[in-house]
C-alpha cells in the first residue's frame, strides 16, 4: 500500500498497543487534526479566529490596518519559518523504529541498551544524502547517511553514520575542504548535489588518502535501489566500556535484511527527473504498507592489548577492519515501523550529535571522531537557535534526568530546584538518573580508576592513559593510502569494476580541467593499473608504470564488499513489479500472478491506459462495474519502467495487442532490458517483445519446445493458458526453484539484476 497522501494520515494518533516510549513521549506534544475535533483556530494567544480570508481595512477599498492581530500574526509567522538547512546532509528521510537486543555485549560494555537481552529501544533513523541541498532529487550519485538515535533509559546515544564503512579524509580538520570543493562551485552555485565537477576531484586528485574512498563513491554504493535495502556504519572506532573497565574497540554496522542493492546509473539519471523524491517515497510507502524495514546490528570487537596487531591503525577512519581478520558480531535488530507525523517537527529538528553517548559507550582517539564530537552539538546551537535544542519533541529523551543548565532561547524545560551543583539537595550519588551520578573529583590516577570501577555509572568516561609528545602530527600506519583502495577494488565483480569505470568517465567528464583528469587517473593507477588503463581511455591519455602492483587479495564476509557475493541477501520480498493491464489484458492471469506476488512481499502496481479502471478480456470498455475490472495506479503515459524493479504482460485480445503497438510501450520493455530488470511476459505479448520491442537481443529458439523460457531474467511463456493453474499460483519464495511461470518469474525477481544480459544493441 503506497504512502496516504491523501490527508488522512495526518489525523492518526497512534494507537495504544505497539506504541513505544518515545512515540507515547511525542503524542504528549502533538495535535492531530481533525481528530482533536474539540479545538479551535486561532492565534497563538489562542483567542478564536473567524475570518483567514481577508484582512481588515480602513473603508472597503482603504489601506490594511496594522492593527489586525490575526495577519500580522500569520505574515510575520510565516517570514520566519525556515531555518538553515544542515550544512552537509540537507536531503533526508526519517522514521521511529525499535531496536531489539538478542545477544548480550555484557563482556564488554555496561551500556544496558548493549547488555539487556529483549529490551526494546525506541529509535529515529535519519537517511540522507551529503551534499545536496534540501530539496536536491535523491538519486544523484552522492554517500548517504545513516544516522540512528537510540532513546535508551540511560539517555540517548547516536549513531551517526554513513552508507560506505570508510571515509574520504583521516583528519576531522580537512573535512571542511573536503566538503567546500563537492559543494556547488561558488561563482555560480553549480552543479546541485553532485560530484561531477572540478573542484571535487581537484581536492581528490591532490589528497592521497580520500583513494580508498574514492573508490567506494564511484562504485553502486552511492546509487543505492532503497534505504531499506542499504547498509550503514559507524565508520570511526569507538570503545566499549565494560562494569569492569575494561575497554574494547568497536566498529558499529547495520546490515539490511532485504540486501543490499544498487540502482543503474542510467535509471539515476532518469529518476532525478521522474520522480526527485524517490527515496523517501519508498520509505514511507513501505512503512505506511506495513513492510517494516529491518537491519541487524553488529559490532567488530578489538582488544585493547591487539591494537597494535594490524597493518593499518585502528585511528585512521579511511580504513576498515577486514572480516577475515575480525568477524561481525550480530547482536540485535533495528524494525523501522512508523512514519514521522510532521516532517519538520521530527525529520528536520532531529539533531544528531555524535557526542550523544551513554554509560559504556565511549570514544577512541581517531581524530575524525574527536572533531566530530565537537561539531555536531556546535552546528545545532545555530540550526535549531540556542542551546535548547536537545529539549525538542523528538530530541528530548525518555529517561528521567536533573541539570543544572537553565534558561537560554526557547527554553522548554520548567525545572524547579538549585541551578548549581553540589548542592545540599543532591549529593555525588544521589541523583535518580545515572547521568546524576558519577561526578568524582579524584586527582590521581588510580583514585580515578578506583571510583570508576566501583561504579560502572562512570564508564562513559572510564580512564586510560594518554601520553606523548603535543605536536600536529599522524601515526605512522595512517600513510598507507592504497592497500585497502586495492582490496576494495579486488573485492568487486567485474560488473562493479565496469560500473565504476563508467562512473569515472561520467564525474570526470564533467570536469574541464585536464590536470584534474590526468592527476586523478594516475591517482587510480596507484590502486590498479589495468583499471587506470582502462578509464584513461575515456581521455586519451597514457598511464605511466604501475605504481604499487595489485596485491591481489580479496575479502568476504557477512558484509560483503561485492553486491554479487553469495552471502547478500536475494529476495523477492520488498521488489516493486509493474504490470501492464492495457483494456483487453487477461485479468484471470493477472489476478493469479499478482495475488501470487503480493503474498511474496512484493509492491504491485498496475499500468493502464488511465489512471481509474482498466477493463479485462470479455468486459466491455466503460463497464466500471464489471466483475475484474483491474483499478489501475498509473496511466502509462504517468510513469516510466524506472519506477519498477520487474515488469509483467499478460496475454490479451486483439485490442490489447494493437495497444501494445504504441512506441510508450515498446519503450517500457526496452529501457526495463536495457536496466537488467526481470520481465515476464505471456501469450501475444511475446513475439511482440521479441519482434517489436527487443529485435535482435533475444535467442527464443533456444527453448522452443518448452511451456515457457527463462534466461537472463526473461520469462516468455508464449504458449501458456489460463487453465494452467500451477503456472500461476504456485509461487516459490524467490528461492531457485523455477518449475513454473511463477515461480520462474519470482526467481528473478529475487536475483534483482540479470547483468548477464548483452544490452548493447538496444537504444533506451
Ligand atoms: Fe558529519 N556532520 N561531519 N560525518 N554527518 C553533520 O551535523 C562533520 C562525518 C554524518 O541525519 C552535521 O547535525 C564534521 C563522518 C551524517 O542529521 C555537521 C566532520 C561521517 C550526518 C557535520 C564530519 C559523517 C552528518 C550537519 C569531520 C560518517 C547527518 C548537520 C570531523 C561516519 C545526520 C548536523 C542527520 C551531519 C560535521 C564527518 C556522517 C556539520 C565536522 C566521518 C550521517 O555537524
Amino acid at each position: 500500500m503506497p504512502y496516504n497522501g491523501d490527508g488522512s494520515a495526518w489525523a492518526e494518533r497512534p494507537a495504544t498497543s505497539g506504541m513505544n516510549a518515545k512515540i507515547a513521549d511525542l503524542d504528549k506534544s502533538s495535535v492531530y487534526c481533525p481528530a482533536d475535533g474539540d479545538k479551535h483556530l486561532s492565534v497563538f494567544s489562542n483567542a478564536p479566529v473567524d475570518n483567514l480570508d481577508t484582512s481588515m481595512r480602513a473603508g472597503t477599498r482603504g489601506p490594511t490596518s496594522i492593527a489586525d492581530p490575526v495577519a500580522r500574526e500569520r505574515i510575520s509567522h510565516f517570514d520566519h519559518e525556515r531555518i538553515p538547512e544542515r550544512v552537509v546532509h540537507a536531503r533526508g528521510a526519517g522514521a521511529h523504529g525499535t531496536f531489539t537486543l538478542h545477544t548480550s555485549l555484557e563482556e564488554y560494555t555496561c551500556a544496558k541498551v548493549l547488555t539487556k537481552v529483549g529490551q526494546e529501544t525506541p529509535t529515529f533513523t535519519r537517511f540522507s544524502t551529503v551534499l545536496g541541498s534540501s530539496g536536491a532529487a535523491e538519486t544523484a550519485r552522492e554517500v548517504r547517511g545513516f544516522a540512528t538515535k537510540f532513546y535508551t533509559q540511560e539517555g540517548n546515544w547516536d549513531i551517526v553514520g554513513n552508507n560506505i564503512p570508510v571515509f574520504f579524509i583521516q583528519d576531522g580538520i580537512k573535512f571542511i575542504d573536503l566538503i567546500h570543493s563537492g559543494k556547488p562551485e561558488p561563482d555560480v552555485a553549480l552543479p546541485q548535489a553532485q560530484t561531477a565537477h572540478d573542484s571535487f576531484w581537484d581536492f581528490m586528485s591532490l589528497t592521497p588518502e580520500t583513494l580508498h574512498m574514492a573508490a567506494w563513491s564511484l562504485s553502486d554504493y552511492t546509487i543505492p535501489r532503497s534505504y531499506r535495502m542499504m547498509k550503514g556504519f559507524g565508520v570511526n572506532t569507538y570503545v566499549l566500556v565494560s562494569a569492569t573497565g575494561k575497554r574494547t574497540f568497536a566498529k558499529f554496522h547495520w546490515k539490511p535484511h532485504l540486501g543490499t542493492h544498487s540502482l543503474v546509473w542510467d535509471e539515476c539519471l532518469k529518476l532525478g527527473g521522474q520522480d526527485p523524491d524517490y527515496l523517501r517515497r519508498d520509505l514511507a510507502d513501505a512503512i505506511a504498507g506495513g513492510a517494516f524495514p529491518k537491519y541487524e546490528f553488529g559490532v567488530q570487537l578489538v582488544s585493547e592489548e591487539d591494537e597494535e596487531s594490524f597493518d593499518f591503525d585502528l585511528l585512521d577512519c579511511t580504513k576498515l577492519i577486514p572480516e577475515e581478520l575480525v568477524p561481525i558480531k550480530w547482536v540485535g535488530t533495528l524494525e523501522l515501523n512508523k512514519n514521522p507525523t510532521n516532517y519538520f517537527a521530527e525529520t528536520e529538528q532531529v539533531a544528531f550529535c555524535v557526542s550523544n553517548m551513554v554509560p559504556g559507550i565511549d570514544f577512541s582517539n581517531d581524530p575524525m571522531l574527536q572533531l566530530r564530537a565537537f561539531s555536531y552539538f556546535d552546528t545545532q546551537l545555530s540550526r535549531l537557535g540556542g542551546p535548547n535544542f536537545s529539549s525538542l519533541p523528538i530530541n528530548r529523551g525518555v529517561c528521567p534526568f536533573i541539570s543544572t543548565a537553565r534558561d537560554g532561547h526557547s527554553q522548554h524545560r520548567i525545572q524547579a530546584g538549585p541551578h548549581y551543583y553540589p548542592n545540599r539537595f543532591q549529593t555525588p550519588n544521589a541523583g535518580k538518573c545515572p547521568h546524576g551520578k558519577g561526578q568524582n573529583y579524584a586527582t590521581s590516577e588510580a583514585a580515578v580508576k578506583e571510583a570508576a570501577l566501583a561504579d560502572p555509572e562512570t564508564m562513559t568516561f572510564a580512564p586510560h592513559k594518554v601520553e606523548g609528545l603535543r605536536a600536529k602530527q599522524r601515526p605512522p600506519k595512517f600513510a598507507d593510502d592504497y592497500t585497502q583502495a586495492q582490496l576494495f577494488y579486488n573485492s568487486l565483480s567485474e560488473v562493479e569494476q565496469q560500473h565504476m569505470a563508467e562512473a569515472f568517465a561520467f564525474e570526470l567528464g564533467h570536469c574541464d580541467s585536464r590536470q584534474v583528469q590526468e592527476t586523478m587517473i594516475d591517482r587510480f593507477n596507484e590502486m590498479d593499473h589495468d583499471f587506470a588503463v582502462t578509464i584513461a581511455k575515456s581521455f586519451d591519455y597514457e598511464v605511466g608504470e604501475p605504481k604499487h602492483p595489485n596485491h591481489g587479495k580479496k575479502t568476504t564476509g557477512q558484509q560483503p564488499i561485492s553486491m554479487l557475493d553469495s552471502n547478500n541477501t536475494f529476495t523477492a520480498a520488498g521488489r516493486k513489479v509493474g504490470i501492464m493491464c492495457l483494456d483487453g489484458f487477461d485479468g484471470l492471469q493477472v489476478s493469479a500472478l499478482s495475488t501470487g506476488l503480493v503474498a511474496m512481499g512484493c509492491v504491485v502496481q498496475f499500468v493502464g491506459q488511465r489512471k481509474g479502471p482498466a477493463y479485462p478480456n470479455g468486459v466491455k470498455v466503460g463497464d466500471k462495474s464489471a466483475s475484474g475490472v483491474q483499478n489501475t495506479d498509473f496511466p502509462v503515459e504517468g510513469c516510466r519502467s524506472t519506477m519498477f524493479d520487474a515488469l509483467f504482460f499478460p496475454t490479451g485480445n486483439d485490442a490489447f495487442a494493437k495497444s501494445l503497438e504504441s512506441g510508450r510501450v515498446i519503450h517500457f520493455v526496452r529501457e526495463a532490458f536495457g536496466h537488467f530488470k526481470p520481465i515476464a511476459a505471456v501469450g501475444v505479448a511475446v513475439p511482440w517483445i521479441a519482434h517489436k520491442c527487443l529485435p535482435g537481443s533475444l535467442d527464443m529458439k533456444a527453448d522452443a519446445t518448452a511451456a515457457f523460457s527463462s534466461k537472463h531474467g526473461l520469462i516468455l511463456g508464449q504458449n501458456i493458458t489460463d487453465s494452467e493453474a500451477s503456472a500461476w499460483t504456485k509461487l516459490t519464495k524467490g528461492v531457485k526453484d523455477s518449475a513454473t511461470f511463477g515461480s520462474a518469474f519470482a526467481d528473478a525477481c529475487a536475483a534483482h539484476r540479470h547483468w548477464e544480459r548483452d544490452v548493447s544493441g538496444v537504444a533506451f
